[in-house]
């Protein structure tokens, strides 16, 4: 029964379908009708699957970034090739070269002096006399010898030049215990005639009273005795030997 009922229902129900179908086809237009208020938004619908990657984008701009640390000190380089020689330098003033001048002086002058004073220490004895050395290791010898002994240390044969050079070289006799010693003057080229051994007259002397007697004719060199007095003497008698330097 409730089967019959269900397919009656279906029968009518296709009826009125088939009735608006034809309806619809038919030429008379039919009336619309008003239009039904919007209804509300629906919820929204689930996320989507991810999508296919897409294309590679282009290069970007090179980056800002701030500067590092300096790196650690690189190993020493190799000397490089001598360089050439630079130009001759600029005169120099006046008062510099005033300078120089004055500064090769001294030098020299030390230079001397130290060559001197080297000399000094070579002998056994020296005593000073402003700038003179009087110096002697002690020998005895004749004129010849004596002058000989001098000039192979750089020395000459001592000759007072003044009453306290004459005055130092006395006291040589008390180191000495000498009883002459010779000093450089004589008048072998002229009796009579006293030089000193550069030929040139002697600027000091101090002669024993009646000296020089050039005693028989035989007495060409000199002495200074611990008084200090001078006289001529036989050039072959033997005699202490003080240089000066
Ligand atoms: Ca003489
Ligand atoms: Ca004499």
């Amino acid at each position: 029964m409730a089967l019959l009922n269900h397919q009656l229902f279906a029968a009518l129900l296709l009826m009125e379908f088939v009735l608006l179908l034809s309806a619809a086809e038919s030429s008379c237009p039919a009336y619309a009708g008003v239009p039904g208020t919007p209804g509300h938004n629906g919820s929204p619908g689930r996320d989507g699957r991810d999508g296919f990657p897409g294309p590679k984008g282009e290069k970007g701009d090179p980056g800002v970034g701030a500067q590092g640390p300096p790196g650690k000190l690189g190993p020493p380089g190799v000397d490089g090739p001598k360089g050439d020689k630079g130009n001759p330098g600029a005169p120099g003033t006046a008062l510099q070269s005033a300078l120089i001048t004055q500064l090769q002086s001294d030098v020299k002058y030390l230079t001397d002096r130290l060559t001197t004073v080297e000399k000094v220490l070579g002998f056994h004895l020296f005593k000073k006399v402003g700038q003179k050395y009087y110096v002697s290791d002690g020998l005895v010898g004749n004129f010849e010898k004596a002058q000989k002994l001098c000039s192979d240390a750089g020395a000459k044969i001592a000759l007072p030049r003044s009453e306290d050079e004459n005055k130092v070289l006395i006291s040589m006799h008390v180191a000495l215990q000498s009883i002459y010693i010779y000093i450089g003057a004589t008048d072998k080229k002229k009796e009579g005639h006293f030089v000193d051994m550069s030929d040139q007259p002697l600027t000091f002397t101090n002669w024993k009273e009646k000296e020089p007697n050039d005693h028989n004719g035989e007495e060409d060199c000199t002495v200074v005795y611990k008084s200090g007095v001078w006289n001529d003497i036989n050039c072959n008698s033997e005699w202490h030997v003080v240089c000066e330097l």
